[in-house]
């Protein structure tokens, strides 16, 4: 028998002990009285259970989200959450709240302004609807190293105190570091690039921080990335096919924490449609008849309107987007040898938002000098890295994956703040 650690009950357990006096814990929900019967509903970690007294026997003490311990006897009752409920209950109130709860718990649905919701954050995550998000979250995370493990990847943690900025740009977060200035990792791009040098495949899930100064319902300053990285491929297409098959088994886990069958599960499809990036700007131009032909870059918009062309013409929630140009991508891309001015790299869009970017890298050490000589850019801080490159290096590629935006794509939030327990944004530094 595995040990229970001497941990109460759980609610979701209690239908194996009816006729038991067992010991459950949890925190008060609310007290409802009916006749001559008062009910405590309480809220444990895995869900609901109902205790019933004498109204005679009723406390006082039993206020919202006291914490309890409750001793009693499991009876089936089909109108109770779960089918049971604790009779001739003793119950001992282990912490109590004396305050009003300040927000409202106990409905299906939060009500308050997202910034209430954040600023109660210890609170709100208690309600079910907010559990959901971030148990989905955490299946998602699960599937995510399972699929890897299975095909051999090794998981890695890479320092996030870095000494040059691994995506380029101005948004890296600069950090007094004793005698000098570090970085915050906008990513673990040059590890898990040296350390395919050393297990041919890897992925790390880890946080990420980017000095964000625009408020947007896409961006946080950090966010959990998963990361993967692969030798030996042919080009980005062996790295687009890993990250189709990474996110079937992710959703397939998460899909199992969907008890109420809420959500919307997407299908990948296999292969995922694909489109290069010059085609797409193609397309929307001659929809929304203006020239884009142009643009380095596609815009939030663009995006959305390909999610909704994708869905259209293939059915899917998922688009491949590749051979974006090689100027504005990071100097460790990888070009298309057919046609250099566009690079052997992708980004995934999901129901019209971009999750993922990927791409095949540079593996030659005089493409690395010369990757940086055009962009001006100085090997200082990049010296150790580069040297894996001196050394030997397999055509290699990889993938991140952006949790909370994957997370508020797939359950239809309509900002990644909300799929963040504790997010970070310019004006958000607390809880
Ligand atoms: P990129 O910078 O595109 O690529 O980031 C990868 C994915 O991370 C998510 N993301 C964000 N999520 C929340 N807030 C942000 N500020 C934010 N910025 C990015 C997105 C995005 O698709 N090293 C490369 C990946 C690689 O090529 O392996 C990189 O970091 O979902």
């Amino acid at each position: 028998m595995d040990p229970d650690f001497g941990f109460p009950i759980l609610s979701v357990n209690l239908l194996n002990h009816i006729g038991n006096t067992v010991r459950v814990s949890g925190w008060v929900q609310r007290v409802r009285r009916l006749g001559a019967l008062t009910f405590v509903v309480v809220r444990d970690p895995a869900g609901l259970l109902q205790v019933a007294m004498d109204r005679t026997d009723e406390r006082q003490d039993l206020t919202p989200e006291s914490v309890v311990v409750i001793r009693g006897q499991v009876v089936k009752e089909p109108r109770a959450p779960g089918g049971v409920e604790l009779r001739h209950p003793d119950i001992e109130v282990v912490s109590l709240v004396e305050d009003v709860v300040p927000i409202n718990l106990y409905t299906p649905a939060l009500a308050p302004h997202l910034n209430s919701l954040l600023d109660w954050r210890p609170l709100s995550l208690r309600h079910p609807s907010q559990r959901l998000i971030f148990r989905i979250q955490a299946a998602l995370a699960q599937g995510f190293r399972e699929s890897l493990r299975e095909k051999d990847f090794v998981e890695v943690h890479t320092p996030k105190l870095i000494a040059a900025a691994s995506e380029g740009g101005a948004d890296v977060f600069p950090v007094k570091y004793f005698e000098k200035t570090a970085y915050l990792a906008q990513s673990p791009q040059l590890y898990k690039q040296m350390m395919v040098g050393v297990f041919g495949r890897v992925f790390e899930v880890g946080p990420v921080f980017r000095a964000e100064p625009h408020a947007t319902s896409r961006h946080l300053s950090e966010y959990v990335s998963l990361d993967a990285e692969m030798g030996f491929i042919d080009n980005h297409r062996t790295v687009m096919g890993v990250l189709r098959h990474v996110l079937d088994v992710m959703l397939t886990v998460a899909a199992h924490h969907d008890g109420e069958n809420s959500i919307e599960w997407p299908m990948v499809p296999d292969p995922i449609p694909s489109l290069h990036f010059s085609q797409a700007l193609q397309l929307i131009s001659k929809a929304w008849g203006e020239d884009l032909g142009k643009e380095p870059d596609l815009s939030p918009a663009c995006e959305r309107w390909l999610g909704e062309w994708a869905k259209a013409r293939f059915g899917s929630d998922f688009l491949f987007v590749e051979g974006y140009p090689t100027s504005t991508r990071p100097f460790y891309t990888a070009r298309d040898p057919e046609q250099p001015l566009y690079s052997n790299s992708f980004d995934l869009l999901f129901r019209g938002q971009e999750i993922v970017t990927g791409g095949q890298r540079l593996h030659r050490y005089p493409d690395y000098v010369a990757a940086l000589a055009e962009r001006g850019m100085s090997a200082q801080g990049l010296e150790g890295y580069l040297r894996a490159f001196q050394f030997g290096m397999p055509a290699h590629g990889g993938f991140a994956i952006g949790l909370e935006r994957l997370t508020a794509r797939l359950l239809g939030l309509s900002n990644i703040r909300e799929a963040s327990l504790f997010p970070r944004d310019r004006t958000r530094l607390t809880p």
